[in-house]
């Protein structure tokens, strides 16, 4: 017994483990009710009296070092591997991003306007969305009573008539005329509202870019340059652009222009109505009485602006039929246009 009890010392002292699992098998190895150390103690009632206090204090030394190791590498197991049950390693390349996200379509139009305008000189300004009536409207040549003031419904800020959110960005551009000379050459993108029913093709709010061009000899025809650059850059070389006369207050002469259909050359589809071309901005030469509200010389300086409308530009070159998609946050939409 002696003997079993001497080598049985030597094995606890060896003992090692890598999981809990092992751990635990040792402890029922050796100190369970049928484990090693137990059976030792039910031996021992059969030693004789005068061996008994030599072996006891042997057996109970053994008890104790079992104990003591197996505590032992149970605490070096959690030191390892805290709460987690699990090593970390810390050289492992980390997990790949599940779904990266993307750029709102009309985020991605928008940069491409400004993009296509910056490369040819203009700034790109922006300003407040809650305006006042004078720079919405009056600095546009819209006072009070104009009937061009119904074109637009404007949404008041706590009825109070002075005060509007913008429905145009072009009110961002007054700002501009009053604090700079010119020359001045600024696209101005952000969101507008109105006070319109919403639909597959309108809504309460939508976003645009406004550019303006101001110096000594600017004419109709840079403007057309101007647009048609920029229709070729954005919807491709061999888009033609047609200018039809219409009316703004804020224009004299005033246009509207049309693209050949992108989606079908031109040929008649539904989206161009069987006409071969669709309408995307509003133009014209600066009315003179707009440069003297905003305090700019009328004698000395002429100038071109247009207004586009984002969606309808974002709806036209990817194909989306209902505006109402650029507003509901719909990640099946929106994934589409993840960028590679
Ligand atoms: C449209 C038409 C237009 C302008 C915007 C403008 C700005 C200033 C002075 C004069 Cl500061 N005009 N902007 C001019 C003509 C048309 O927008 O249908 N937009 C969606």
């Amino acid at each position: 017994m002696q003997e079993r009890i001497n080598k049985l010392l030597q094995e606890v002292e060896t003992l090692a483990a890598g999981t809990k699992e092992q751990v635990e098998e040792y402890r029922f190895k050796w100190l369970s009710k049928k484990g090693e150390v137990s059976t030792l103690f039910d031996e021992f009632r059969t030693v004789p009296n005068e061996l008994k206090k030599e072996i006891g204090q042997k057996l109970n030394h053994l008890r104790t070092k079992a104990e003591e190791k197996i505590n032992e590498l149970k605490e070096a197991y959690e030191a390892r591997h805290q709460d987690t049950g699990k090593a970390v390693d810390l050289t492992l390349p980390g997990l790949p991003v599940a779904q990266a996200g993307s750029r709102h379509p009309l985020t991605l139009v928008k940069n491409q306007i400004i993009e296509i305008f910056s490369s040819i000189g203009f700034t790109v300004s922006d300003g407040k969305e809650i305006e006042d009536d004078w720079h919405n409207f009056s600095a546009l040549n819209t006072p009070e009573n104009h009937p061009a003031r119904d074109m637009q419904d404007t949404f008041y800020v706590n009825l109070n008539p002075e005060m509007v959110l913008r429905t145009q960005t072009s009110s961002v551009q007054v700002h501009i005329m009053q604090q700079q000379k010119p020359p001045i050459r600024t696209v101005s993108p952000g969101r507008v509202y109105r006070n319109e029913a919403i639909s597959a093709r309108a809504h309460c709010q939508f976003h645009q870019v406004e550019g303006l061009y101001i110096d000594e000899k600017v004419s109709f025809a840079d403007l057309k340059q101007t647009l048609a650059h920029f229709t070729k850059e954005m919807f491709g070389a061999d888009t033609k652009i047609r200018l039809r006369p219409s009316y703004f207050p804020f224009t004299e002469p005033s246009a509207e222009m049309d693209i050949s259909c992108t989606i079908c050359k031109g040929k008649g589809c539904n989206v161009c109505k069987y006409t071969g071309w669709v309408e995307i901005l509003g133009c014209g030469m600066v009315d003179p009485q707009v440069l003297i509200n905003c305090g700019i010389d009328e004698k000395k300086y002429r100038g071109f602006a247009f207004g586009m409308g984002i969606e309808r530009i974002t709806m036209l070159k990817y194909q989306v039929k209902d505006l109402r998609l650029f507003f509901e946050n719909d990640v099946r939409f929106l994934k589409q246009f993840t960028s590679a």
